[in-house]
């Protein structure tokens, strides 16, 4: 590990299974009981508001009870120790990284306790409800909607997240499942800069083949293991 300087994780909903926040990718192809197109896309939320609305209520509701677990803190113990580059890329719309201690968090397809106000462009950390459409705390509107990306929608801080990974020279894939781009082309350019690629996840993923290595098992006893290694 000696030659590791840059670092950069990529975390999905496995990281925070153990914490009880459900993940995605059902057999039925529902998610929480619905489609994903009716409640994760920007046609669906034109479509029924108030049942999307009512849906990342509850999701929100759900991150403010949630705990992070070992894998969460072992990566905030990371991000104290090391004196390299890290860079913590989540598709997670929890903050439990933040709460286990990280700093270094980039949140790629936006954040559960945050809300974007589509007439004036704010956004405003939220712990309540949007279902009683309350107005925009900045300009006084009703336009509020979750500040998450959808299908069809531009993640964010793209051009940070490849800069990081071009410099990478160790790339990390923890807890998910390769079925989502862009995150599930991060490993290809990984490999492209030449970096070491290692996968941690229960099972293999739709990407398993792309990485150098792949350990399977629980993320909160894989997470704080290989993390052990890397600063011992
Ligand atoms: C454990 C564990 C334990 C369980 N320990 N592990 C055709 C081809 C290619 C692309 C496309 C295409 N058609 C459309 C697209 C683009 C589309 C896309 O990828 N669609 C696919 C369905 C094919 N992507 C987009 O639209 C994105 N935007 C975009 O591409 O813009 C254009 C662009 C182009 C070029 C550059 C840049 C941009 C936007 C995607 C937005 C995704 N949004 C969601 C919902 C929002 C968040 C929310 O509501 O919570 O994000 S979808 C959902 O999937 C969520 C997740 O972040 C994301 C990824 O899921 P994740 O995290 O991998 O979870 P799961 O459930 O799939 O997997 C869990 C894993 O954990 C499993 O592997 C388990 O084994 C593991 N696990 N317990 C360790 N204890």
């Amino acid at each position: 590990m000696s030659d590791i300087r840059n670092i950069v994780i990529l975390t999905g909903a496995g990281i925070s299974a153990e914490s009880g926040l459900r993940t995605f990718r059902a057999e039925d192809g529902l998610w929480e009981d619905h489609p994903v197109e009716e409640v994760a896309t920007p046609e669906g939320f034109a479509r029924n508001p108030d049942l999307v609305q009512r849906f990342y209520d509850e999701r929100r509701a759900g991150i403010l009870a949630a705990h992070p677990n070992a894998a969460h803190e072992a990566l905030g113990r990371l991000d104290a120790e090391w004196s390299g580059e890290l860079l913590i890329v989540t598709q997670n719309i929890d903050d439990l990284h933040e709460r286990g201690g990280a700093r270094r968090v980039l949140h790629m397809h936006g954040e559960g306790l945050s809300v974007w106000c589509q007439s004036c462009d704010a956004r405003h950390r939220w712990t309540g409800t949007l279902r009683d459409s309350p107005s925009c705390p900045a300009c006084g509107e009703v336009a509020m909607r979750p500040d998450i990306v959808w299908f069809g929608e531009m993640p964010y801080r793209m051009p940070e997240i490849f800069a990081a990974i071009a410099r990478a020279d160790m790339f990390v894939s923890i807890g998910t499942s390769g079925a989502v781009y862009p995150a599930a082309g991060f490993v290809q350019e990984a490999n492209l800069a030449g970096a070491r690629t290692l996968e941690l996840n229960l099972e293999e993923s739709l990407g398993s083949r792309n990485f150098d290595e792949t350990r399977l098992g629980e993320a909160s006893e894989l997470v704080p293991a290989w993390i052990e290694e890397v600063l011992g």
